[in-house]
């Protein structure tokens, strides 16, 4: 396995429509390992491909504690089939804006379908910190960042400090 370097704004990569996977081969397979193994390294709670430069629809999540059992998820081709009524705010961050936070409203519980690492198409229910989780990475599927949630003045100051710290 190896760790990938992650992407961070304002690479233009993130902004990209992910493809769905079209089969889960070994590369797919190969391509998870090295996520989970970035996600964890980070660390993270989430990491879409996107975020290590692969527009496909391909998400790794794991919202154990440090005191828990590792619980690795990998998400194929996921797809949000239900939500509730009730939001809760928590403050996100984003591994390809490091050191930034963002109060984000969203629904507190999530339904998706998505294919697993071996090709069977499941359904996942899930409430607290990966509802928050699922919802943020699949945004990353679709280009959208959590400083999409922001005014545009407080967005284009972020960007302004990510792009004057890559000049110098
Ligand atoms: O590590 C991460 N923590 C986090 C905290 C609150 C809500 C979402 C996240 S996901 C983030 C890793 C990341 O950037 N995934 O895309
Ligand atoms: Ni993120």
């Amino acid at each position: 396995m190896s760790i990938l370097p992650i992407i961070t704004i304002p690479d233009p990569v993130l902004r990209k429509i992910s493809e769905p996977v079209e089969r889960v081969d070994a590369q797919t397979l190969r391509l998870m390992d090295d996520m989970l193994e970035t996600m964890y390294a980070a660390p993270g709670v989430g990491l879409a491909a996107i975020q290590v430069g692969v527009p496909r629809r391909v998400v790794v999540i794991d919202t154990s504690e440090e005191d828990e059992e590792k619980s690795p998820l990998c998400l194929i081709n996921p797809e949000i089939v239900g939500l509730g009524q009730k939001t809760r705010l928590y403050e996100e961050g984003c591994l390809s804006i490091p050191d930034v936070r963002v109060e984000i409203e969203r629904p507190e519980m999530v339904t998706i379908r998505y294919i697993d690492r071996e090709g069977q198409l499941q359904e996942l229910s899930a409430d607290g910190l990966l509802a928050t989780a699922i919802q943020h990475e699949l945004d990353h599927l679709d280009g959208q960042l959590i400083i999409d949630f922001l005014s545009r003045l407080k967005r284009d100051m972020i960007i302004r400090k990510f792009k004057k710290a890559k000049r110098e």
